[in-house]
């Protein structure tokens, strides 16, 4: 299995400076090499950047960096079309606002292999935002609203060429949601299962759910791993934490079942910002959890049930 590797240093999404130290703290980290241990041929591609270009203005005033925003999804969308063909990318952030290219370009690559993209975005917001939605104006509250086609990125954004459907996305640790994204969750027809769902059922429940529907469909899975999906106390390395996410045991269970699944196709790890860590240790968490979905585990897997 080849895995490739694409530093994305985006931080114009957030208000926050550090997210473009994401990549190097991950290559800090070892990700390569503990992938490289699992018998993975790893591919380490550096860093991607977009071309330049000049600033453009929203009728929302609180949207920032629109420019960035534009250029990078459309450097990216061609990025992971281009390595979704080649192996399994994964997407070292850099912000959340990444996504929007990630998982089009995936999206229209599944699509062009005759099957579709499916999502499992794990984070404690939805990012459901849109030019319009948003009050933050910080660009990575919208990934996730580009990447379905949902209006509200027209004329700035060109659409989707293969838009992800509704029913193909699963978000899993929301704790916090805006009362705009609120709306979309309820008309959209995703499936989300906030942390009240997490505590009630177990995270491996409804991971599974979702993952018998991906492999029902024979579709191809991306996976977006925002850092503040987990709880602040092991993870404080991120700008926007969260109380009460998910712990170190539920985080490992579902990288562990994304594995045996076998339906992983893409990788996005977002977020994460080096200038808060405490000591890298919000990189090696996040390091260790992209083993964890790549087949790293303590006895060879699958154990026998019983
Ligand atoms: C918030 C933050 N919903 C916004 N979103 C974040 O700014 O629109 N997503 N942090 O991960
Ligand atoms: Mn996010
Ligand atoms: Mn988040
Ligand atoms: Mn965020």
């Amino acid at each position: 299995k080849r895995c490739i590797l694409i530093g994305v240093p985006v931080q114009e999404g957030t208000s926050r400076l550090g997210c473009d130290m994401g990549p190097s703290a991950y290559r800090a980290a070892g990700l390569c090499g503990a992938l490289t241990a699992l018998g993975l041929v790893v591919e380490d591609r550096g860093n991607i950047a977009p071309p330049p270009g000049e600033a453009v203005a929203h009728p929302n005033p609180s949207v920032t960096n629109l420019s960035d925003f534009a250029r990078w999804t459309s450097a990216l969308s061609e990025a992971a079309y281009r390595a979704g063909g080649e192996g399994l990318p994964i997407f070292l952030g850099g912000d959340h606002s990444l996504s929007a290219g990630t998982i089009s370009g995936m999206s229209r690559r599944a699509a062009e292999e005759g099957s579709e993209l499916h999502v499992l975005w794990l984070d404690a917001h939805p990012d459901l935002h849109t030019l319009e939605t948003t009050t933050s104006g910080n660009l990575h509250g919208v990934p996730m609203a580009y990447a379905l086609g949902l209006k509200g990125f027209g004329p700035y954004l060109p659409p989707p060429v293969a838009p992800v459907k509704p029913r193909n996305v699963c978000t899993i640790g929301l704790r916090s949601v805006d009362p705009a994204e609120r709306r979309t969750i309820r008309e959209a027809g995703i499936t989300v299962h906030d942390m009240r769902a997490i505590d009630e059922f177990g995270i491996g429940i409804l991971l599974k759910a979702f993952l018998e529907r991906v492999a029902a469909a024979g579709g191809w899975l991306h996976v977006s791993l925002d850092v503040d999906f987990l709880d602040p106390g092991i993870a404080p390395g991120v700008g926007t934490t969260v109380p009460g996410g998910a712990t170190f045991r539920e985080a490992h269970l579902a990288m562990e079942m994304l594995h045996d699944s076998g339906l992983v196709r893409s990788l996005d790890l977002v977020e994460l910002n080096p200038f808060l860590d405490e000591r890298g240790r919000t990189a090696i968490l996040m390091t260790d959890l992209a083993a964890s979905l790549m087949g790293r585990s303590v006895l060879d897997r699958p154990t026998r049930s019983f």
